[in-house]
C-alpha cells in the first residue's frame, strides 16, 4: 500500500472534516483522501470516449503503469476549479487567504521548495546531442544526460503502481494562445490536484484545448508527486519524494516525465520542461527560439514604442521589470510575459515574440507595493501563493511586506506553519505566487496577438555584485552572442544552490537547455541572415554593490533611466562610446533627473581593464572545460577579437 501512513492517518481526520462541512464535495474527488479502497480505473469523471484516440491510448498506457484508482478529466470550468479548491481546503492542504477575493496558500514539505537541476535529464540515443563534450575530470555544467534504456528503468522503478488510491487527473492545455500558429499543445497527467489548479493558471488548459488539438500529436506529460520508499510521507499535507525526484526530457518524442516534486518547475510541466526544454529542442528543428526571457512594452515620452526580451536567471529580476512602474514622467510600461519568450523571423524579417504562459509563477520575497505595486494589484484575486507567511488578519506575509502589514497587530505564521519568531524567514527565499496574466492591470494590448509582437531589443543580464557596468550594448550579432553565452550570475533560491557564488548561466538558460549548449550556440548565430532586421542587444546590471554591500543602482522602478537610454540608442542618438566590453553610456547620458541620491555613474559605467581580462580568463576556461572541441569556431574568432580589443586597451 505505496500510501501506507500517509493516507491511513489522513483519511480519519478528512472524514471527520467531512462530516462538519455544508457543502457536497464532489465524491469522485475524494479517492485521494480515502485509502484502501481501491477503485478501478473505470471510476473516471468526464468524457473519456470522447477523447482522441492519441490521447486515450497515452492515458492508457500511463494508467497501466501507475494504476490510479480514479481518472479526472479535467475540463478547466470555473466549477470545476472550484471543487478542487474545497477539495484543498478540506484536507488542510490549502488554506484561504480572506484578505484576498478566490485566493489561497499552500505549504509546502520543506525539502521541496525549489527546481531540482541535479536530478533533471535530457534523454536522447546519442549523448551529445543533449550535452557538451567536456574535459576529463571536469564537473558537467551545462546538464544531465540519460540513456533511453536508463530512463525506462528510472520511470519503472518509480512509477510502478504509484497512484494507487489516488487520482489522475487529465489536463489538456496550450503554451501560447489558444489556436494561434506558434501555440503548441501538452496533456499533462499528474495526482497532484495543487498541480491542476497551478496548471489552469499558467496555461490555457481545459476543453477549448481539445477541440484545436482534434486528432494531433501532443507534448506528453506525466507528473507523479511519488511516495518515499518506506512508505512514510514526513509532511502528509504534501507528498513528495525528494531523494527519487527525477525529471525527464525525451526531445525525440515529445514525452516529459517528472516524479517526486510537486513544486513549481518540476511539477507545472508547461514552464520549464515544455516551453524551454522540449522547446528549445523544437525551436532548433523549425528554426526559431524558445528562451527565458520576460517580454515588455515600453513607450516614451514622445509615444514611440518598443518591445523588449530580457534573459535574466532565475530569481534576478524578470517580473519586476516586466511589470516595472516607470519612475520617470511621460513613460509607460506594458507587460507581455514574465518569464518565456517564443520568437521567430516573420517572412518580413521582423523578429516577433509570443509568451507560452498565461500567469505569472512570480517570487513573492521583495515583492512590495514600493518595488512592484503592479504586482501586489496583480495578486489580489484568483491567486494561489505557494510558501510564503499568512497573518492572523487573513493576509499573506514576506520579507519585503514589513511596512504593508502592521506587526503589531497581527501575529504571523510562518511558511513552515509555526509562529514567526521574527528572526529566521517568514516566507521561504523562493516563496512564489501564481496568478492570472491577465489580471495584471498593465497587461499589454497584444499580449495574446497569435502572430506575437515585434522585438526590437533584447536584453541579458544578472547579479553582478563587481565589475560589471550598469549597461552596455554588444557591437554586433556574432558579438551579442558571445555576451549572452558570457553571462554569469550569483547563485537564488530558485534552486538548490547553496551560498552566493558567481555562477556560469549562459543566456539565463543553463538550467533549461533541451539540447546540447555548443548547438545552442550555433543556432543563435544562425539566426543573424540576410534581409532580417536583428534585435539590438544589450547587457544589464542592476545589482553592483559598493564596498559597504549596498547595491549602487536604485533598481525596479528607476530601471526606466536604463531602458531610456537603451531606446535612445535603438533610435540612433549620440549617447554611448566604445570600449572593448562594447558600447557603454557617454558620461551624462543617462538621466538622473529627480533621483534624491544620485549614484556613482562613473563607476558604474566603468570599464575595468583588469577586471574583464580575469572574467574574460574565466570564460575561457569555463569554454574549454565544458564544450571543449564542441565550441564553435564563430566563438573561438569572437573570444580572440575581444581578447586583441582588451589588450590594446
Ligand atoms: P524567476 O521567476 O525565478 O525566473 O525570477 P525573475 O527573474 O522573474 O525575478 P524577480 O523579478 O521575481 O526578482 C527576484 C528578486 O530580485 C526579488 O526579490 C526582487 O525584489 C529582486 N529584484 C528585482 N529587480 C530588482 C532590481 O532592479 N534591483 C534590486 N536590487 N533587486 C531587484
Ligand atoms: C525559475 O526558476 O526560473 C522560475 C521558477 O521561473 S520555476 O517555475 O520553479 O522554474
Ligand atoms: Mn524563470
Amino acid at each position: 500500500m505505496p500510501d501506507g501512513k500517509y493516507s491511513v492517518q489522513h483519511s480519519v481526520t478528512i472524514q471527520e472534516k467531512r462530516n462538519s462541512l455544508k457543502y457536497k464535495v464532489l465524491t469522485s474527488a475524494e479517492t485521494n483522501v480515502l485509502s484502501g479502497k481501491t477503485r478501478s480505473f473505470e471510476d473516471i469523471k468526464g468524457n473519456f470516449d470522447g477523447l482522441s484516440a492519441k490521447i486515450r491510448n497515452f492515458i492508457e498506457k500511463s494508467a497501466d503503469l501507475c494504476k490510479p484508482s480514479q481518472l479526472y478529466i479535467c475540463d478547466g470550468s470555473e466549477e470545476e476549479n472550484t471543487q478542487l479548491l474545497q477539495l484543498l481546503v478540506e484536507n488542510g492542504v490549502a488554506k484561504p487567504i480572506d484578505k484576498y477575493q478566490n485566493s489561497y496558500l499552500v505549504r509546502t514539505n520543506p525539502a521541496d521548495t525549489a527546481r531540482v537541476e541535479s536530478k533533471t535529464f535530457i534523454c536522447t540515443p546519442d549523448k551529445y546531442t543533449s550535452v557538451p563534450r567536456t574535459k576529463s575530470g571536469v564537473t558537467p555544467s551545462l546538464g544531465n544526460w540519460i540513456s533511453p534504456e536508463d530512463m525506462e528503468i528510472a520511470v519503472k522503478e518509480r512509477f510502478t503502481n504509484c497512484m494507487v488510491g489516488r487520482t489522475m487527473y487529465v489536463l489538456p492545455f496550450s503554451m501560447g494562445p489558444v489556436g494561434s500558429p506558434l501555440a503548441k499543445i501538452g496533456i499533462q497527467l499528474t495526482d497532484s490536484p495543487y498541480v491542476a489548479l497551478s496548471m489552469r493558471i499558467m496555461t490555457r488548459m481545459g476543453a477549448e484545448v481539445l477541440k484545436v488539438l482534434g486528432d494531433d500529436d501532443f507534448v506528453r506529460c506525466l507528473h507523479c508527486v511519488g511516495t518515499p520508499k518506506s512508505g512514510v510521507h514526513e509532511n502528509p499535507l504534501w507528498p513528495c519524494d525528494p531523494e527519487r525526484t527525477i525529471i525527464l526530457h525525451k526531445p525525440e518524442t515529445n514525452e516529459i516525465v517528472s516524479y517526486g516534486s510537486g513544486y513549481g518547475g518540476n511539477s507545472l510541466l508547461g514552464k520549464k520542461c515544455f516551453a524551454l526544454r522540449i522547446g528549445s529542442t523544437i525551436a532548433k528543428k523549425e528554426g526559431w527560439l524558445a528562451e527565458h526571457m520576460l517580454i515588455m512594452g515600453f513607450t516614451n515620452p514622445k509615444n514611440e514604442k518598443m518591445y523588449l526580451g530580457a534573459a535574466f536567471p532565475s530569481a534576478c529580476g524578470k517580473t519586476n521589470l516586466a511589470m516595472m512602474t516607470p519612475s520617470l514622467k511621460g513613460y509607460k510600461v506594458e507587460c507581455v510575459g514574465d518569464d518565456i519568450a517564443w520568437m521567430r523571423f516573420d517572412k518580413d524579417g521582423i523578429l516577433k515574440a509570443v509568451n507560452p504562459e498565461n500567469g505569472f509563477f512570480g517570487v513573492a520575497p521583495g515583492t512590495n507595493s514600493k518595488s512592484n505595486p503592479i504586482a501586489m494589484e496583480t495578486i489580489k484575486k484568483n491567486t494561489i501563493f505557494t510558501n510564503v507567511a499568512s497573518t492572523s488578519n487573513g493576509g499573506v506575509f514576506w520579507e519585503g511586506m514589513e511596512e504593508e502589514v502592521d506587526l503589531k497587530e497581527t501575529t504571523i505564521t510562518d511558511w513552515k506553519n509555526k509562529e514567526w519568531d521574527h528572526q529566521s524567514n517568514a516566507a521561504h527565499p523562493n516563496s512564489r505566487f501564481c496568478t492570472p496574466a491577465a489580471q495584471c492591470p498593465i497587461i499589454d494590448p497584444s499580449w495574446e496577438s497569435p502572430e506575437g509582437v515585434p522585438i526590437s531589443a533584447i536584453l541579458f543580464g544578472g547579479r553582478r555584485p563587481e565589475g560589471v557596468p550598469l549597461v552596455y550594448e554588444a557591437r554586433d550579432w556574432k558579438h551579442a552572442v558571445l555576451v549572452g553565452a558570457s553571462m554569469r550570475s550569483e547563485a537564488t533560491a530558485a534552486a538548490e544552490h547553496k551560498g552566493k557564488m558567481i555562477m556560469h548561466d549562459p543566456f539565463a538558460m543553463r538550467p533549461f537547455f533541451g539540447y546540447n549548449f555548443a548547438h545552442y550556440i550555433e543556432h543563435w548565430v544562425s539566426m543573424e541572415k540576410e534581409g532580417r532586421k536583428m534585435p539590438r542587444v544589450f547587457h544589464v546590471n542592476w545589482f553592483r554593490k559598493d564596498a559597504n554591500g549596498k547595491f549602487m543602482w536604485p533598481g525596479f522602478g528607476e530601471n526606466t533611466r536604463v531602458l531610456d537610454w537603451i531606446m535612445r540608442r535603438c533610435n540612433g542618438e549620440d549617447v554611448a562610446v566604445e570600449t572593448p566590453i562594447g558600447w557603454v553610456p557617454k558620461p551624462g547620458s543617462i538621466n538622473l533627473e529627480g533621483l534624491e541620491n544620485p549614484p556613482n555613474m562613473e563607476e558604474l559605467t566603468k570599464v575595468d581593464k583588469e577586471f574583464f581580462l580575469k572574467e574574460l580568463d574565466q570564460i575561457e576556461k569555463y569554454f574549454d572545460d565544458q564544450l571543449t572541441t564542441d565550441l564553435p569556431e564563430t566563438m573561438k574568432d569572437e573570444l580572440k577579437r575581444y581578447r586583441e580589443r582588451l589588450s590594446k586597451y
